[in-house]
């Protein structure tokens, strides 16, 4: 684990990179987004994934400035995408923690970070809330949510089924998308238990007319068996691993 000064310092450095894994619909073939994650381009131990020092800014004003610099850079990239004419309508997504959408000035921050990409519209920007079940005020992360999406920006319920408080989530805050934990996916196909879970939760979007998408699809067999529980989206290592955003237009060239 890192600790907070340098943390600090690669901040400052400029050495946090996005790296951009594929969704896709698996029924048509389509192309329908790219979720952002962070890496850290350690100048000694190399590529860096977030376990190894997002648990150390927590709960540190670290993490707000992170997630700013996370959304700003995706703004960029999805303007610097639509210059090269990558297709327009796939959308980008980042990740957030719900505690974040409970900073007072959230809504305000996140206009300026818009109105900062005047090119960009904001329905090509999806906010992945994680760790919902640390929400202590959901009544105002829904409030929220709800003036961001106003701008135009989509939100999504990530790690969803792992909460024990999903249900309440799910029906107070007003997500279009909701992603069925990969540790549910992983084992559906020789678990039962795991199984009738990622049953229930695609039901369940499907009752309160929400999308859902699997997490860690890994092989074909998980892919058939999505389809047929009624689920077309997909991401995982079965369809691509995160990349550098040089690769994606290649990438997206080449699927299918
Ligand atoms: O990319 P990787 O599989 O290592 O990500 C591990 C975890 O870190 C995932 O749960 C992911 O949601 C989270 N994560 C990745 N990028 C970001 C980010 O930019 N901000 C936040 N808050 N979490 C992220
Ligand atoms: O929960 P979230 O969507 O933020 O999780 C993304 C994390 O999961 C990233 O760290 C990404 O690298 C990882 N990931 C994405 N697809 C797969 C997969 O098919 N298998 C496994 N084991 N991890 C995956
Ligand atoms: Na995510």
């Amino acid at each position: 684990r890192e600790n907070l000064e340098a943390i600090r310092s690669a901040l400052d450095n400029h050495q946090f990179i996005l790296y951009y894994q594929p969704k896709v619909n698996m029924r048509t073939g389509a192309v329908t987004g790219v979720e952002a994650l962070i890496r850290w381009q350690h100048p000694k131990r190399g590529l860096l994934n977030p376990i190894e020092f997002l648990p150390v800014i927590e709960n540190n004003p670290m993490i707000r400035e992170m997630g700013e610099w996370v959304i700003d850079t995706a703004l960029t990239q999805i303007s610097q995408w639509q210059e090269t004419g990558l297709n327009l309508s796939i959308c980008t997504s980042v990740n957030i923690a719900a505690v974040q959408l409970q900073q007072p000035d959230f809504t305000e921050r996140l206009a300026t970070l818009l109105a900062a990409h005047p090119d960009v519209d904001p329905r090509y920007l999806e906010l992945e809330v994680l760790e919902t079940s640390a929400l202590d005020d959901v009544g105002h992360v829904s409030a929220v949510m709800n003036a961001c999406m106003a701008r135009g920006v989509n939100f999504a319920l990530d790690d969803f089924g792992t909460g024990y408080s999903s249900l309440t989530h799910l029906r107070r805050l007003p997500a279009g998308l909701i992603k069925i934990d990969q540790s549910f996916v992983r084992d559906m196909l020789v678990d039962a238990d795991d199984l009738a879970i990622v049953e229930g939760v695609i039901a369940l979007a499907k009752s309160f007319k929400r999308e859902v998408i699997a997490e860690g699809v890994e092989t074909i067999e998980h892919g058939i068996a999505l389809l047929q529980l009624g689920c077309e989206l997909a991401q995982g290592y079965g369809i691509a691993r995160p990349m550098p955003a040089s690769d994606v237009p290649a990438w997206i060239r080449e699927w299918k």
